[in-house]
């Protein structure tokens, strides 16, 4: 490999046009996609050496800019596994953007002999791109990145982030996990779905009908494929499609539902306690909602999600009568009210991480049965290899435990799924004959108010204990905690957003007024 191609490549092509520096964050790189082309190309390199220092496994590429608004665009890599990027390698992939086009050739060699990297292997990498007019134009410079280094690349074109992630494990296993097409993913959900299903389609108060927010994005499309294949197991009305003048997250979509608290602009007129979801724009979030008899918006968020499916799920074990150890992660984030469902009516054991999909995914692998939820609806279920043995041990005998057998098929355990995670919620709904009246009573939210702050640096403020608690500037947290305690019920916190240049504040007390309140004390306080 002739490394003076890349440079030369990199400076026809691809060059540098922005002297800011862009940091590998929670979500890869963001920003406006007119600046992203150079970053795209360098992340194909990237991705080429990943794999060649990973034995050639397969390394994935997504481009998208998920929630954030339709100008803007992202990039992630996806690990072998099918987890985020190596923290070590976000260092890397952050100062390989940041240098000159002169710069490159040496950056690349460098990273080359700091990793022991044998050029000479083979590699391959996966790229997938969400549905904004840019992402084409942005894959392509992903793939000539690959072709720069000699590496292999497939193209799956418009998938959900979730999708890419299936894909890359389903490879990277020699297809125990499923085949690593799209027609593979349809195949498998939707058989775990309809055997999950057998037949009965409606169930007590359950209704076999759900109107689908697919905010103008990847979802949307992708969730008319699942509904030309499922053949009315589920009777799903798809808005927001993204054919016509609306835009991708614009107005709708699971991150303007849950932080704006209200249904998408477009929402047509239905009858009161018509289950709705959301999903975001590559469909990895999911968040339900509903309107009551009195018109009031209701939202059943990703801690509604996890508390149904830890529930669900602790039944099944219990009824397995087999020994698994269960776990649900959460982030500050999570609804108290939610935590203490869960640990004194479900007795189900709760840790809490700092936010960001990693450490939820992560801490969950420490159990056998490891249920993650953030608040805004990204989550899934991962079961160790033991517990997967012990369920089809059991499945011979017990259904309680065939069930559970179906529903690992079910569920993306690779990442947040909104599409899998959905099929789960609507799969349990059935089978407990709940409707959303059922769901959303099992217990009360606290009500809670999300504020952003801008400062001029956010990162003066540090967090530690999950981000429940604040250490710098000094002082700032038992201010916080004095405030905190003239509120029945209060709990607040503050970060420093890792997506966007702000502080967040989030504040929840027993009551709306308070909440408001409290929110902007703590506002105050940080300002
Ligand atoms: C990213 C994270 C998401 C987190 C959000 C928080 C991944 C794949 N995504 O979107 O999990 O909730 O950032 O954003 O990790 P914030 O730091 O701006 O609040
Ligand atoms: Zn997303």
């Amino acid at each position: 490999i002739n490394l003076r191609t890349v440079y030369a490549f990199a400076r026809e092509m691809y060059p540098k046009t922005s002297k800011e520096t862009i940091q590998y964050g929670t979500a890869g790189f963001r920003g406006k996609a007119e600046f992203l082309d150079s970053v795209m190309f360098r992340m194909g390199v990237l991705a080429t050496l990943r794999s060649r220092y990973r034995g050639g496994s397969v390394i994935g590429v997504m481009i998208t800019a998920s929630h954030n608004p339709e100008p803007d665009n992202g990039v992630k890599l996806v690990d072998p596994k099918g987890e985020m990027l190596e923290a070590s390698w976000e260092a890397i992939a952050t100062d390989l953007v940041n240098v000159s086009d002169q710069e490159l050739e040496q950056q690349v060699a460098k990273i080359i002999k700091d990793n022991n990297i044998d050029v000479t292997t083979s590699s391959q990498v996966f790229v997938g791109m969400d549905n904004r007019y840019h992402s084409p134009r942005l894959l392509k410079a992903v793939a000539d990145g690959v072709i720069a280094l000699k590496g292999n690349v497939k193209e799956y074109g418009i998938v959900t982030t979730p999708m890419l992630h299936y894909f890359v494990v389903a490879a990277n296993t020699k297809e125990a996990y499923g085949k690593p097409t799209e027609e593979g993913y349809y195949e498998k959900l939707i058989k775990a779905f309809e055997l999950l299903r057998n037949g009965r389609l409606e169930n007590g108060n359950y209704r076999n009908s759900i109107i689908y927010d697919g905010a103008n994005g990847v979802g949307a499309r992708k969730m008319l494929q699942f509904i030309k294949r499922m053949k009315g197991s589920l009777n799903v009305t798809v808005i927001n499609q993204g054919i016509g003048v609306g835009k991708i997250n614009e107005d709708c979509g699971a991150d303007y539902v849950k932080v704006q608290q209200r249904p998408p602009k477009s929402m047509p007129e239905v009858e009161p306690f018509t289950r709705c979801v959301s999903v975001d724009g590559d469909a990895d979030r999911v968040v339900y909602f509903f309107t009551d008899d009195k018109g009031e918006f209701q939202l059943l968020d990703g801690d509604r999600i996890a508390t149904l499916v830890a529930g669900y799920l602790m039944e099944l074990v219990t009824q397995s009568e087999i020994n698994l150890r269960l776990g649900l992660v959460q982030t500050a984030y999570a609804n108290g009210a939610s935590t203490d469902y869960i640990v004194d009516k479900l007795k189900f054991p709760v840790s809490c991480v700092p936010t960001g999909v990693k450490h939820l995914h992560h801490k969950a692998l420490e159990y056998d049965i490891g249920v993650y939820f953030e608040a805004n609806g990204h989550g899934t279920i991962v079961f160790s290899d033991n517990a997967k043995a012990t369920i089809a041990q059991a499945a011979e005998t017990k259904e309680s435990a065939k069930t559970l057998l179906l529903l690992i098929d079910l569920i993306n355990e690779t990442v947040g799924d909104a599409i899998s995670d959905m099929l789960l919620v609507e799969t349990i709904l059935n089978h407990k004959g709940w409707d959303v009246q059922d769901w959303i009573s099992s217990y009360n939210d606290l009500p809670n108010r999300q504020l952003k702050v801008k400062v001029q640096d956010r990162n003066v403020i540090e967090t530690t204990d999950a981000e429940r608690v604040c250490v710098k500037p000094e002082g700032l947290q038992s201010e916080i905690t004095k405030v905190v305690a003239n509120y029945k019920r209060g709990r607040s916190f503050v970060r420093p957003s890792g997506t966007e240049d702000v502080v967040r504040v989030y504040a929840e007390a027993a009551t709306k007024e308070d909440t408001d309140d409290l929110a902007y004390e703590v506002g105050l306080l940080v300002q």
